[in-house]
C-alpha cells in the first residue's frame, strides 16, 4: 500500500452542539432557531427535537473518554451561540455557566491530549436575533453580532483553542433555511414549500449568503487583527459541496453544467472568501440583481480576512445534465438536473442508508484535487461519513457491525492518500462524521452517522467496529518516519 499522508496528519471526530448536547434550557441557555423549528405543529422534523438529544451536556466526560479510546488526535465540536450569549447580540449579557461548559469541554480534551477544534456556527442562530431583526436576513446587523460572538470566543477560549471554524456549510444554511425551507428557520416561497408560511426563495437565500460571507470575514479579520499574534492559532471555514461529473461526457453542455453546478455550491462562498473577488460569473449571469453586490468596504473587509485552511465537508457526488429551458427564479443549482446515474446507466456509487448519499471515493479524489487547485489552501476534511444501508432499522447488535461504514472510511481515506500522492493536493487532517449517532436535523433520529451507537431510550453509548479501525487506517497511510518503518 502506498503511503503519502504526512506524519502529523490529524485524525478526528466531529459533532455539532444542537445535534448532541440536549440541556436546551439548562444553566441559562437561550433558545435557537432550531429549538423553535423542532417544536412547530405540524412537525417539520419527524416529531424530533434536540431537547435531550444525546444528553452530551451531562455526559461530557464519558464522551471525551470515547474519543481517547478511539485514538483521536482532534475533536471538532461546535459552540452553541445562545448557550453563551442567550439573546445573541453584541450588547447582550454573557452567560458564564455556558462559558464554563465549553471550558470543561476544552480542558477535558487537552487533559486527554486531544486537540480541540471549535466551530462557531453550526446552524443554531439565537432565536432572539431572528425575532429582533430577521437574523441572517439583516446583512449589516447579523455580521456585527457574529463578530461580537466570535470575539467573545477568542477572548475566553483562544488561549487553549488554536483551531477555529467560523461557519459550517453556509450553502446549507442559506438554501435549506431560506430556499427549500427544510431546515430552520424554514422559510420558502409558498409554491416551493407548502409548510412554509413566509419567505421568498428567489431572493432570501442570496441575501443570507452575503450575510454569512461577511460574518465569516468579520470574525477572521478580528482574529487576524487582535488575536492571531498572541494566540497563534489558525482559522478557516467548512464548505459542503458534492463533486459533479457530466451526465453525458461527450456533451460539452453537460461538461459546463457540471462545472457550473460546483460553482453554485462552492464558488458562491469560496470566490469571495478565498479569492477575494465577486461571485462566479455564471451566478451573476443567471441571478443578476438578485445576487447582492459587494461594496468597496465589503471588499476591503474580505481582503483583511485571509484565512488559513479550507474545511471540506464531503459525503457524495452526482452527475449534472444541462437544461435547455430558462432557469426558474427559484433555481439554486445552476439550471441543471442532478442525477445518480449517467447517460450510459452507470451509477455514481453504491447506496448507503440515505437516498442522497452514495459512496464515490474516486470522485472524492477529484474533488480534493479541484478544490486545492482552485483555492490553494491546505484542506482539512472536516466531515465525511455515512449511515449503513438499513441501519435506521437495525438493532444495536447489528448496527455496531457497520461493515458498509468501515469500507466507506477505508475507500475515502485511500482517496485522500491518492489525491496527496498523485494530484499534489495538500490535505492535513480528517474528521469522521460523527462521533456518535445524533439528531439528523429534519430527518430526526432515524439516520445513524455515528461511529458510536446511541440508544435513544437509555442514552447508552456502544462503540461500532468502525470507531476502532479508523486509527489503524490512517496510520497505515502515513509516510514512514525512518527508513521506511513507521
Ligand atoms: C452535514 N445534503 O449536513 C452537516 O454538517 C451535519 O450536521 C449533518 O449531520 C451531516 O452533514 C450529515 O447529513 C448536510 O443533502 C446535510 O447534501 C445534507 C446534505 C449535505 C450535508
Amino acid at each position: 500500500m502506498s503511503r503519502s499522508l504526512p506524519p502529523n496528519f490529524q485524525l478526528g471526530f466531529a459533532t455539532a452542539s444542537y445535534q448532541i448536547e440536549g440541556a436546551v434550557a439548562t444553566d441559562g441557555r437561550g433558545p435557537s432557531i432550531w429549538d423553535e423549528f423542532c417544536h412547530q405543529t405540524p412537525t417539520r422534523t419527524k416529531n424530533s427535537n434536540g431537547d435531550i438529544a444525546c444528553d452530551h451536556y451531562n455526559r461530557l466526560d464519558e464522551d471525551l473518554d470515547l474519543l481517547k479510546q478511539y485514538g483521536a488526535d482532534a475533536y471538532r465540536f461546535s459552540i452553541s451561540w445562545s448557550r453563551i450569549i442567550p439573546l445573541g447580540g453584541r450588547q447582550d449579557p454573557v452567560n458564564e455557566a455556558g462559558i464554563d461548559f465549553y471550558n470543561r469541554l476544552i480542558d477535558g480534551c487537552l487533559e486527554r491530549n486531544i486537540t480541540p477544534w471549535a466551530t462557531l456556527y453550526h446552524w443554531d442562530l439565537p432565536q432572539a436575533l431572528h425575532d429582533r431583526y430577521g437574523g441572517w436576513l439583516d446583512v449589516e446587523e447579523s455580521q456585527l453580532d457574529f463578530e461580537g460572538y466570535a470575539r467573545l470566543c477568542f477572548e475566553r477560549f483562544g488561549d487553549r483553542v488554536k483551531n477555529w471554524i467560523t461557519l459550517n456549510e453556509p450553502w446549507i444554511v442559506s438554501i435549506f433555511g431560506y430556499a427549500t425551507g427544510i431546515n430552520a428557520p424554514g422559510r420558502a416561497s409558498q409554491g416551493v414549500n407548502p409548510q412554509a408560511s413566509e419567505g421568498d426563495s428567489a431572493t432570501e437565500p442570496w441575501t443570507v449568503g452575503k450575510a454569512l460571507i461577511m460574518s465569516h470575514a468579520r470574525a477572521v479579520a478580528a482574529y487576524n487583527r487582535d488575536f492571531r499574534q498572541a494566540q497563534g492559532g489558525q482559522i478557516g471555514i467548512s464548505l459542503n459541496g458534492d463533486y459533479y461529473e457530466p451526465w453525458d461526457p461527450k456533451e460539452p453542455k453537460d461538461l459546463k453544467a457540471a462545472e457550473r453546478r460546483m460553482q453554485f455550491h462552492i464558488g458562491w462562498f469560496a470566490d469571495p472568501i478565498f479569492l477575494r473577488r465577486d461571485y462566479p460569473q455564471c451566478m451573476r449571469d443567471q441571478l443578476g440583481e438578485r445576487l447582492p453586490q459587494f461594496s468597496e468596504a465589503d471588499m476591503s473587509l474580505l481582503r483583511a480576512a485571509e484565512c488559513d485552511f479550507y474545511g471540506m465537508n464531503y459525503y457524495t457526488s452526482q452527475f449534472a445534465r444541462h437544461r435547455s429551458t430558462l432557469a426558474p427564479e427559484t433555481d439554486f443549482v445552476g439550471n441543471v438536473d442532478e442525477l445518480q446515474t449517467d447517460k450510459a446507466g452507470n451509477a455514481v456509487g453504491s447506496e448507503s442508508g440515505l437516498a442522497w448519499l452514495r459512496s464515490c471515493p474516486d470522485l472524492f479524489r477529484k474533488h480534493l484535487a479541484r478544490v486545492y487547485r482552485l483555492y490553494g489552501k491546505p484542506i482539512y476534511v472536516t466531515e465525511n461519513g455515512c449511515p449503513c444501508p438499513g441501519e435506521d432499522k437495525m438493532t444495536r447488535e447489528q448496527s455496531v457491525q457497520d461493515v458498509y461504514r468501515q469500507q466507506y472510511f477505508l475507500d475515502h481515506i485511500g482517496a485522500i492518500n491518492d489525491a496527496v500522492q498523485q494530484d499534489g493536493a495538500v490535505v492535513a487532517g480528517y474528521f469522521a462524521w460523527s462521533l456518535m449517532d445524533n439528531l439528523e436535523w429534519s430527518d430526526g433520529y432515524g439516520p445513524r452517522f455515528g461511529v458510536t451507537y446511541t440508544d435513544y431510550d437509555t442514552l447508552e453509548r456502544t462503540p461500532k467496529r468502525s470507531a476502532a479501525m479508523l486509527r489503524g487506517i490512517v496510520d497505515a497511510r502515513k509516510v514512514s518516519s525512518i527508513n521506511g518503518k513507521v
